[in-house]
């Protein structure tokens, strides 16, 4: 199965079941796979370790009939149990290195970082790809750092070969001046979960980004 990493799509999408609209976990999942999303990472804070199994070895089935990449955010033990392609770690979560040990060396590690040294030890350590924000305010993330706006994504750019993906309030709206400011993949969940009609704005934010790089 490919393993798509930031670097090799556009649009990288996380879950939260608490802004999809009463709609599960598997039909906003089928949308945006339906509309060529690559890289989906399963990121749900309030579930029992249970239920988020369940879900993750649905997502892992669907995925993996897609040809997409299946992330799961801080739960390596989930992770490991369905197989998934990686796992996306923060600040705050399990040290790099020892996920590393635990999962191999074929598990995709993402890690969220705001500032360059954070980017820096995360290369240094073996990440395979880094998350890069907030680029802008968000309501999503509960403990989230104040915005670091487009001077750590520019020196991202300027100084980072691994792949890295742009995230943080990243909307149809502002997209193309992250793509100008270098990211060639963004993270969204409001955006994309959030939306009536999933494909339709799978579609133009796609176009929105696109006009701008
Ligand atoms: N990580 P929305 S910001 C999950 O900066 C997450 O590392 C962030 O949600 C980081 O697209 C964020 O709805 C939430 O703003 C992004």
């Amino acid at each position: 199965m490919p393993k798509v990493l930031p670097g090799q799509t556009d649009l990288y999408a996380l879950t939260d079941s608490r802004l999809s609209l009463d709609r599960s976990v598997e039909d906003v999942v089928r949308a945006l796979l339906g509309a060529g999303i690559r890289i989906v990472q399963y990121r749900e804070k309030r579930l029992s370790p249970a239920r988020m199994l369940d879900e993750c070895r649905l997502l892992r089935r669907l995925t993996e009939n897609a040809g997409a990449c299946f992330i799961i955010d801080d739960h390596v033990d989930i992770a490991m149990i369905v197989g998934a392609d990686g796992v996306h770690i923060g600040q705050e979560d399990l040290p790099l290195v020892d996920v590393r040990r635990l999962v191999g060396p074929d598990m995709i590690i993402g890690v969220s970082t705001h500032a360059p040294e954070q980017a820096v030890t995360a290369v240094r350590n073996g990440a395979d790809y880094i998350g890069v924000g907030p680029i802008f305010a968000t309501q999503t993330k509960e403990d989230v750092v104040a915005p670091v706006g487009f001077a750590y994504l520019d020196w991202v750019a300027q100084n980072i070969e691994l792949p890295f993906v742009a995230i943080g309030g990243i909307k149809e709206h502002n997209i193309a001046d992250v793509a100008r400011h270098g990211a060639k993949c963004c993270a969204l969940v409001s955006e994309l979960v959030g939306a009536k009609d999933i494909g339709r704005k799978v579609a133009s934010v796609r176009r929105a980004m696109h006009e701008g790089a």
